[in-house]
């Protein structure tokens, strides 16, 4: 099914914005921290035409429905159509005169698998709403843009990650953003040599369920509690523990300081061109975030553990958490290894089989056609 099928006329342009993996820095960015994701060669691509009504039509071809949006409003969306409606939403509240459009989407990103597919349709319904309607927004503020669409239109308090990795990466590097200042600098990222393995874990997460916001709520009354704007400004980490009665917001507190401390330390390794030192990092962040910010999941516990065990110099869990996906950076010639030693721990456990995909460092959001 084209969109020709789907709405009896051509396309006026195709865009597509890709998923994304976070090499390290997770639960960081709305602690006004650093992060250090890089985009996926898969992504979600939008085929569009301009409307003359207003209407927003919504087609996708991973899904049956096909939805008519009159009015965009929080609350009256739900579903994947809600993250594209509200784009549109948010662009119009930014004060940008998007008018409707006849959308056709398809997505090669797993949903649930924590690698921002929500995210990927965002910008890509941003890009396309824009260039239909020859609006020119600076690509850091349409990320601001589509995380408004998410936070007040669907519900979801992620931070600007996602939609900065999917808008501002470049083929062949990470991305180090800054999310207080927004400032950001492209990391070159040189696998030769290494693999850096996704691991999708089948467990799918659902962040809209209240974990994640949980998780948010509490390092803001850390920070609160700790006299400072976000815990992007503890200086002393052993003297804000000793501060904090609550032993939940201490493990808050400790991951996501030492987290945004690993992001610099990987980025020095990375600009000296010692890729595989990144990989005890990324170990260190998994246990961090599986005993002090407690987002890990048994899936993913064990594709760390049985990855570094068959040779990966280190794995973690990647995204919000509780479900989804994990890396691992491993030599090429252990890749085998590490997918089967992972493919039997899982057999040996009754879980369902995992999903391996090697991650391309790949460009951010453009205009396809
Ligand atoms: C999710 C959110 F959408 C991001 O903003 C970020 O907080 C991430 O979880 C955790 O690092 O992907």
């Amino acid at each position: 099914m084209d969109f020709r099928d789907c709405y009896g006329r051509d396309p006026e342009g195709s865009w597509r914005a890709p998923g994304r993996v976070n090499l390290i820095g997770e639960h960081t960015d709305y602690n006004d921290g650093f992060v250090l994701p890089f985009a996926l060669a898969q992504g979600v691509t939008v085929t569009a035409a301009r409307r003359d009504d207003g209407v927003l039509e919504l087609r996708s071809l991973q899904s049956p429905d096909a939805l008519r949006v009159t009015d965009p409003e929080p609350g009256r969306v739900t579903g994947w159509a809600a993250y594209a409606a509200g784009v549109a939403w948010a662009l119009r509240k930014a004060g940008y005169d998007v008018g409707g459009a006849s959308i056709l989407i398809d997505s090669d990103l797993p949903q649930g698998a924590g690698l921002s597919s929500s995210a990927a349709l965002e910008c890509a319904v941003a890009l396309a709403l824009c260039d239909l309607y020859g609006i020119e927004v600076p690509r850091p503020e349409l990320a601001r843009i589509a995380q408004r669409a998410e936070n007040d239109f669907v519900g979801m308090p992620c931070g600007i990650m996602d939609q900065s990795a999917s808008l501002l990466c470049t083929e062949g590097h990470a991305l180090l953003l800054d999310c207080r200042s927004g400032l950001s600098a492209q990391v070159p990222l040189d696998l030769t040599g290494l693999s850096l393995l996704v691991i999708d874990t089948r467990a799918q997460h659902e962040l809209v369920d209240g974990g994640y916001a949980a998780r948010r709520a509490a390092c803001e009354e850390a920070a609160r509690l700790l006299g400072v704007p976000a815990l992007r400004d503890v200086e002393d980490l052993a003297a804000a523990l000793r501060a904090l009665d609550d032993p939940v917001l201490r493990r808050r507190t400790q991951h996501v300081v030492t987290d945004d401390h690993r992001v610099q330390a990987a980025v020095g390794l990375l600009r000296a061109g010692a890729v595989a030192e990144v990989g005890a990092l990324l170990t260190a962040s998994h246990l961090s975030l599986r005993d002090q910010f407690e987002v890990s999941w048994p899936e993913a516990d064990v594709a760390v553990e049985e990855a570094v065990r068959a040779g990966a110099r280190g794995a973690r869990m990647v995204g919000g958490g509780f479900g989804g996906s994990v890396i691992a950076l491993v030599p090429a010639d252990r890749a085998e290894g590490v997918r089967a030693a992972v493919t039997v721990a899982y057999a040996d456990r009754g879980w369902e089989a995992p999903r391996f995909t090697d991650a391309v460092p790949s460009a951010g959001a453009h205009r396809v056609s």
